[in-house]
């Protein structure tokens, strides 16, 4: 098998050392970093999302995957960035709103969007809706996620979509919304632009969202 494909299954089967070992093999027969970061491990990442919908990979196989796949972007992203850097997918700036502090789910789909290209700040969990609107402006973001796993804190998503508005920055982004107790109708609700049930759907919405071919 031609070396991006092996960089690619040893990143979905989650073998992080082989990942990486492979990675640097093909760095030093003349790949570039940017075709092993667009022709492997993005693809990769989407093989695992796939994996993930179709209920034939959980959140461990997941987990697994997303390491190798942060582990080998640690050795070729450096050099993306020295050879004239590589636009991202989109900016993203994620959280878990106000009074909440799960924040498994959240990574998770950082780990999808960041496999899909995607440049995420992450804010973390507890998040007040001004730091939202505070990143945004700060990045330049297009998209904002919002995630909340208690029924009491997915209110508070209403407030970051207020607090946008207020601040006349709502019309330049979009805004996703994920967790357990959340759906399409709350989301629509809101006003919310989309909403995602698991990670790898997210990053798909993502895409769709920010209008980036779903190939990329
Ligand atoms: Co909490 N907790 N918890 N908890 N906890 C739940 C959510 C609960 C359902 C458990 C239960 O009672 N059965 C319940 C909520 C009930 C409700 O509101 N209806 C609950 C409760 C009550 C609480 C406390 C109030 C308990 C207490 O103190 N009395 C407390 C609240 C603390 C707080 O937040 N203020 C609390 C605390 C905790 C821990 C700190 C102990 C821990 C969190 C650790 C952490 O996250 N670092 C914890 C955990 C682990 C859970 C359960 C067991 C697991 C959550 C999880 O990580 N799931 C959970 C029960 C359950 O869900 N079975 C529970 C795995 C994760 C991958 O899934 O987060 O759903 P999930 O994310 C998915 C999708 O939802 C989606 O993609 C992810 C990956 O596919 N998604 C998005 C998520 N965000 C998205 C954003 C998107 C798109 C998709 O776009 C932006």
């Amino acid at each position: 098998m031609p070396l991006l494909g092996e960089i690619s299954e040893a990143v979905v089967l989650g073998d992080a050392n082989k990942t990486v070992q492979l990675t640097r093999q093909a760095l030093d027969s003349g790949i570039g970093p940017l075709q092993v970061f667009r022709e492997a491990l993005i693809p990769a990442m989407s093989v695992v999302g796939e994996k993930m919908q179709a209920g034939e990979y959980y959140i461990p196989e997941v987990l697994l995957s997303a390491r190798a796949m942060r582990m080998a972007s640690d050795v070729v992203k450096p050099l993306i960035v020295q050879s004239g850097g590589l636009e991202p997918t989109g900016k993203v700036v994620m959280g878990t709103v106000k009074g909440d502090l799960h924040d498994i789910g959240k990574n998770l789909v950082i780990m999808m969007l960041e496999g899909a290209g995607f440049q995420v700040t992450d804010l973390g969990t507890n998040v007040e809706p001004a730091s939202f609107v505070g990143a945004v402006k700060q990045h330049g973001a297009q998209l904002v996620g919002l995630s909340a796993l208690l029924t009491t804190t997915m209110l508070n998503m209403r407030e970051v979509l207020e607090a946008l508005k207020t601040e006349g920055i709502r019309q330049g982004v979009k805004v996703m919304i994920g967790g357990a107790p959340v759906d399409e109708r709350f989301a629509n609700e809101l006003g919310a632009d989309g909403y995602a049930p698991d990670a790898a759907s997210a990053a798909d919405l993502a895409k769709r969202l920010l209008g980036v071919p779903a190939t990329r």
